[in-house]
């Protein structure tokens, strides 16, 4: 093929994903080769939307490379795991040393850092790439957090840049930092996503078991709720899927659909790789075992059999009040989840060092993806005015809003307490704040009891070292 007919880019792997990227990329002008590995995707792409753009389509990997123009930029976008594997296998005997591999499929951070070490020493870029969205997003503009080298960012960003979503004219796309930083930061945004869902579901919960509101009452409020500080693609859907009504039945489709909540698995991969750093990300981590509960239906019926709520709940005296303070609750509730997230993110990067610039990533996420919001601006400003910020909740807005909402955040988690409503979002949320806040936390006893079962040793306040008390023999207190 002659070189000025070749193409700019190329994706691999046309299911629902890969097909709405190469659209947006050949909409934004880019010359796009496509391949799957079975022909007929690659032929439907380009009989149904082939006069959308520029496409090259190739039937074999080998004919898909020799389509692209050099150095070689090649989007993989097949399952994630084994299919990666192999795409990456076999496309790599087909580049040449400069070539670039950027796999835009949700891969875990750690199999990003070492596909990258195992194509670097070929010469290889290869570029893990977070890709927030959906189909949707793939199409119209998605968010796009890409890792790998500087150097492969100079010739992707402006193609990323380009298809991605953008927010006041700027692009939903940076480069995030080295290796499986971008997937890193895929997974912790997927893990926010989780827990923002959860807070969400709690304030429904909360509202029409303690409130006694139906659904489309709810919708309403919700709807309400999207136009102040809560503005978010979260929250609008929401009110969307409340004031739906079942075609079958009649009835609020929320109270059709089954409660077992599922997951695919970038929430617990968050919580894991948390709990691997020491870093308390407990909303996540309430809101994937929430959905771990919700599946455990034997168990939940067999409680349902014998375990009472409390014998009376008092009703809710003003409901309009009531409301107001679980919209605060469900606000300084969502700060603290984000600011666990960022604080994930930072100890990643500092374990890996990936220099992460945390307000680009609360600005990638602006539009695209699905925890887009209005308070990610806030986010931003507060990295920017303090990027060595020991926690958002201590940036002036946010501190501000906390400690503004945290009245009515109390009376939510104690009506919910009262009420035998669960709501571990939220009350975790609280737990954290106050734990956050403390002078004096528990593990001062708790540092006791090691040292009394197991000669783990204490510091004290008041003096340097380390020490343990001879528990058994005196209770003489020694140098450790
Ligand atoms: P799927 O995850 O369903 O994967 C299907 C694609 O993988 C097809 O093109 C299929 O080819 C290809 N494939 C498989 Br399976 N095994 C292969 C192999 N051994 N060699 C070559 N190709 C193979 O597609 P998707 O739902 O479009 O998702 C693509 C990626 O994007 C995934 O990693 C997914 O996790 C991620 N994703 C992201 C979002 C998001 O919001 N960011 C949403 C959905 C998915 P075939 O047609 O020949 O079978």
């Amino acid at each position: 093929m002659a070189t000025e007919q070749k193409a700019r880019i190329g994706v691999t792997g046309l299911a629902v994903m890969g097909s709405n990227l190469a659209r947006n990329l050949a909409r934004h002008g880019f010359r796009v080769a496509v391949h799957n590995r079975s022909a007929a995707k690659t032929k439907t792409l380009v009989e149904q939307h082939g006069h959308e753009g520029d496409f090259v389509a190739a039937e074999s990997l080998a004919d898909f490379v020799d389509s692209l123009q050099t150095p070689r930029q090649v989007i993989i976008m097949v399952k994630a795991g084994g299919p990666t594997d192999a795409v990456i296998d076999e496309l790599v005997e087909l580049l040449e040393p400069g070539d670039m591999v950027v796999d835009g499929g949700n891969a875990h951070y750690a199999d990003t850092r070492r596909r990258e070490a195992a194509l670097r020493e070929r010469g290889l870029h290869f570029v893990g790439t977070g890709i927030s969205g959906g189909e949707e997003g793939a199409l119209n503009g998605p968010s796009i957090m890409p890792g790998g080298s500087p150097e492969s960012y100079q010739h992707l960003g402006p193609v990323l840049e380009a298809i991605s979503a953008k927010v006041d004219g700027q692009p939903c796309c940076t480069h995030v930092g080295p290796d499986g930083a971008g997937h890193f930061v895929k997974m912790v945004h997927n893990g926010i996503e989780y827990a923002d869902m959860q807070l969400i579901a709690e304030a429904f919960d909360l509202l029409h078991k303690v409130a006694g509101l139906g659904a489309g009452e709810i919708a309403e409020v919700f709807r309400g709720w999207n136009s102040g500080d809560l503005e978010s693609y979260l929250v609008e859907i929401t009110a969307e899927v409340l004031g739906h009504v079942d075609e079958a039945t009649g009835k609020p489709f929320v109270e059709v659909v089954a409660d077992q909540a599922e997951q695919k698995g970038t929430g617990r991969w968050t919580v894991q790789e948390a709990l691997e750093l020491g870093v308390p990300v407990t909303g996540i981590a309430e809101a994937v075992f929430a959905r771990s509960l919700s599946g455990h239906t034997e168990q939940r019926a067999a409680a349902q059999k014998v375990l009472p709520g409390p014998s009376s709940v008092s009703s809710v005296a003003d409901r309009d009040a009531f409301v107001e303070d679980v919209r605060q609750a469900l606000y300084a509730s969502k700060v603290v989840a984000y600011a666990q997230g960022f604080d994930e993110i930072r100890a990643a990067a500092d374990t890996y060092d990936w220099d992460i610039d945390l307000g680009a990533m609360a600005t990638i996420w602006r539009g695209g993806c699905i925890i887009r919001a209005r308070f990610l601006e806030r986010i931003k400003d507060a990295y920017d005015t303090n990027k060595d910020l020991p926690s958002l909740l201590v940036d002036s807005y946010f501190a501000d809003a906390v400690i503004k909402a945290q009245e009515a955040w109390r009376r939510v988690v104690v009506a919910a307490a009262a009420a035998g409503v669960p709501a571990p979002g939220f009350s975790s949320a609280l737990s954290y704040y106050d734990a956050l806040r403390s002078e004096r936390l528990p593990a001062a006893l708790i540092q006791g009891l090691r040292d009394f079962f197991g000669a783990h040793t204490y510091r004290r306040v008041d003096r340097e070292g380390s020490f343990h008390t001879l528990w058994g023999e005196g209770r003489n207190e020694i140098d450790a």
